[in-house]
């Protein structure tokens, strides 16, 4: 995914080559060089100041080690930063006990919700987790008949009570049905709109107040780019969210939503979407994000499913 990003950062390690030391002037340049790295990967521009600001406070901060040039130092320096602001390791879904684990979906239009409560849907299974998938977008005539299918493909049951009842009142009722089916996890999939909206938000936070979920996961086209910051923003004040789905990574997409979407959030990107079929989902493992690729980069970067 920051395949274009470690390209272009290695414009920023060449300004340091052959320099005795960090020093205020040639990070300077290199600094440039980073920020202009994450720009052109569409990383959101306060995002971009802060991280600049971070790895300028390091790097001038940083000791000089016998044998290591002030170009791995910088490396390093980015790289630890790159872990910093994405957290550490994977963030595993929540399990509730008792049981059923309550999922909230939402997003814009679009962004791959319905496509990702099935893939979710279907991880959980290799787990012995099952699910009840739960229909309530009756704003799109096709979009109770997209999860059935769905559902049919993987063998999960959908509950939906068609179009004409309050999608508030289908959540309700389709958690009561998990618990009484003993469900383990219970993933509800909400309507999309094309922008913010204020019924959307409203109708969001309704539905997230009668059913209480354990996780509400904020579904993102990694598309996106810039605005990626804003709407993940206005999804975390208005709603609250406790983590992310990224999709659509396997797109020609620049990859700087992620950073962006993490830092904003303050939470967690749980998983990556990174194809149409319902296979195509990743645990996102954070560690693996900046394994820079001509392996200057020392980190023993994790390479598992979904390191990127
Ligand atoms: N390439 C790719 N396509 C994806 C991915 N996730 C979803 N899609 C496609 O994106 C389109 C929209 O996906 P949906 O799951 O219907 O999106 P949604 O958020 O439910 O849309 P609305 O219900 O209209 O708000 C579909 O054509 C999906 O196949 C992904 O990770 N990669
Ligand atoms: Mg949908």
């Amino acid at each position: 995914m920051f395949e274009a990003l470690s390209d272009r950062l290695d414009g920023a390690w060449k300004k340091l080559r052959g320099q005795d030391k960090i020093s205020e002037s040639n990070v300077q340049e290199a600094l440039r060089e980073v920020r202009r790295a994450l720009l052109e990967a569409d990383v959101n521009l306060q995002v971009v100041k802060n991280f600049v600001e971070e790895v300028r406070e390091k790097a001038l901060g940083a000791d000089v080690v016998r044998g290591i040039g002030p170009d791995q130092l910088f490396i390093k320096i980015v790289h630890d930063e790159l872990v910093r602001v994405m957290g550490e390791t994977n963030a595993p879904l929540a399990d509730a006990n008792p049981s059923p684990t309550i999922i909230l979906l939402a997003g814009l239009q679009g962004t791959g919700k319905t496509t990702a409560a099935a893939k979710l849907a279907l991880q959980l299974r290799k787990q012995n987790r099952d699910t009840l998938l739960v229909a309530t977008d009756i704003y799109r005539p096709a979009a109770i008949d997209q999860l059935v299918t769905l559902g049919k493909q993987i063998d999960v049951p959908v509950f939906e009570l068609g179009t004409e009842v309050n999608p508030v009142e289908i959540a309700r009722q389709g958690v009561a049905q998990a618990r009484a089916d003993q469900v383990n996890t219970v993933i509800i999939d909400t309507a999309g709109r094309l922008q913010i909206d204020p019924e959307m938000m409203a109708e969001l936070a309704r539905i997230k107040a009668t059913v209480q979920p354990h996780e509400t996961l904020l579904v993102v086209d990694a598309m996106t780019g810039q605005e990626a910051a804003n709407l993940t923003r206005t999804f975390q004040e208005e709603i609250g969210v406790t983590g992310t789905i990224l999709t659509k990574l396997d797109g020609d997409t620049r990859g700087g939503a992620a950073l962006s979407v993490r830092q904003i959030s303050g939470q967690p990107i749980k998983f990556v979407g990174v194809g149409e079929k319902v296979e195509a989902l990743q645990p996102f493992y954070p560690d693996g994000l900046s394994d820079f690729r001509d392996g200057r980069c020392s980190h023993p970067g994790r390479k598992g499913p979904g390191g990127v």
